[in-house]
C-alpha cells in the first residue's frame, strides 16, 4: 500500500482538532508544564476529571531538565519520594534526607505519566489572559506561542474551565495577569503579588505547600507560583516541593469540584 500525504495530513488535523473540541470546556485547566503542573494535571486526570494543560514551550518540564546550574540532577526530600515511586521515577539516597534523580528520567517520565493519565496536553501554546465574570476566574485565554514570539496582532481563542492553575512557575502569569484587572483584589495579603523572596531552602519547602491555594476564586496557584504569589521564598534545585504542590493543588481542587456538585 503507498502512504498518502493526504491522509497523513486528514489524521493530523482530525486528531487534534478532536482533541482540541473536547478541551474547550473542562473541569479544570492548567496553565504550565513544569513539574508541579505535570502532576497536578496527573492527579486530576487519574480521579476522572477532564483536564487540559497548555505549556508555552515546545517540550514540556519546565525548569527541571537542568537540575541545578544544568548539572542535571535533582535533589528531592524523603516526605516527596512517594510521588517519584507513584510516577515511576528512579532514585537514590545521597545521605540521609537527600535523594537524587536525574532530572532527564524525571521530566520524561513526569510527562509520559501526565500525557498517559488523560491530560490533554497542548505544547506551543500561551495563556495570555484569563476569562473572567466580574468576580470570578472562569477560563483561559489562548494563542500560539509563535504568534506571541512574532508579535503578530492575532486574537486569541478562549476556553472555560471550572478551575484554573497558575502553574507558570517563576513568572507567575497569570495571576500577574489578573491582578492587572483586578487591582487588590486577589487574596494575598497585600491584594497583589507578593513577590518571590531570596533562597532559603527548607523555609521555601514549606511554604509552597501552604502557599498552593485558591487565591482569586476559579484560580489556584501551584509550584513555584504559589510562592511567588504569596511572597515565599525560592529554594534552589530542589524538587519535592514542586511535586508535592502538584499534587496538593490537585486534591483541593478535586475537593471543590465535589462540594460544588453537591450544593
Ligand atoms: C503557557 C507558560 C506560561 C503561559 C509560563 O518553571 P516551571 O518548572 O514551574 P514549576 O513551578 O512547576 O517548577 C519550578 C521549578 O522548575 C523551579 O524553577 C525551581 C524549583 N526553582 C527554584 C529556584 O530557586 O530557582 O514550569 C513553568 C512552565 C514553563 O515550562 C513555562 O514555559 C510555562 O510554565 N509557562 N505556559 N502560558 N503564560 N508562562
Amino acid at each position: 500500500m503507498e502512504i498518502d500525504e493526504m491522509l497523513i495530513s486528514k489524521a493530523i488535523v482530525d486528531r487534534f482538532f478532536n482533541k482540541l473540541l473536547n478541551s474547550l470546556n473542562m473541569d479544570v485547566a492548567i496553565v504550565g508544564g513544569g513539574p508541579a503542573g505535570l502532576v497536578a494535571g496527573y492527579y486530576l486526570a487519574s480521579a476522572g476529571v477532564n483536564v487540559a494543560l497548555y505549556e508555552r514551550k515546545l517540550s514540556l518540564g519546565g525548569g527541571m531538565w537542568g537540575g541545578g546550574m544544568m548539572f542535571n540532577e535533582i535533589v528531592v526530600q524523603p516526605s516527596a519520594l512517594s510521588i517519584l515511586d507513584e510516577f515511576g521515577i528512579m532514585h537514590s539516597e545521597y545521605e540521609k534526607g537527600y535523594h537524587t534523580a536525574d532530572s532527564i528520567e524525571a521530566v520524561s517520565t513526569l510527562t509520559s505519566q501526565a500525557a498517559k493519565s488523560g491530560v490533554s496536553i497542548f505544547n506551543c501554546v500561551s495563556a495570555e489572559d484569563v476569562l473572567m465574570r466580574p468576580d470570578k476566574v472562569i477560563g483561559a485565554v489562548l494563542n500560539w506561542s509563535p504568534v506571541e514570539m512574532a508579535g503578530l496582532h492575532i486574537d486569541p481563542l478562549a476556553v472555560r474551565a471550572r478551575y484554573l492553575i497558575d502553574a507558570t512557575g517563576h513568572a507567575t502569569e497569570v495571576v500577574k495577569v489578573v491582578q492587572e484587572k483586578v487591582p487588590g483584589k486577589i487574596g494575598t495579603p497585600s491584594g497583589h503579588v507578593e513577590g518571590e523572596k531570596s533562597m532559603w531552602s527548607d523555609e521555601a519547602e514549606t511554604l509552597t505547600l501552604q502557599n498552593t491555594q485558591e487565591v482569586f476564586p476559579g484560580l489556584f496557584v501551584a509550584g513555584m507560583a504559589a510562592n511567588a504569589t504569596f511572597g515565599g521564598p525560592r529554594m534552589g534545585a530542589i524538587f519535592g516541593g514542586m511535586l508535592l504542590s502538584g499534587k496538593l493543588a490537585a486534591e483541593k481542587i478535586l475537593s471543590a469540584l465535589n462540594n460544588d456538585t453537591h450544593n
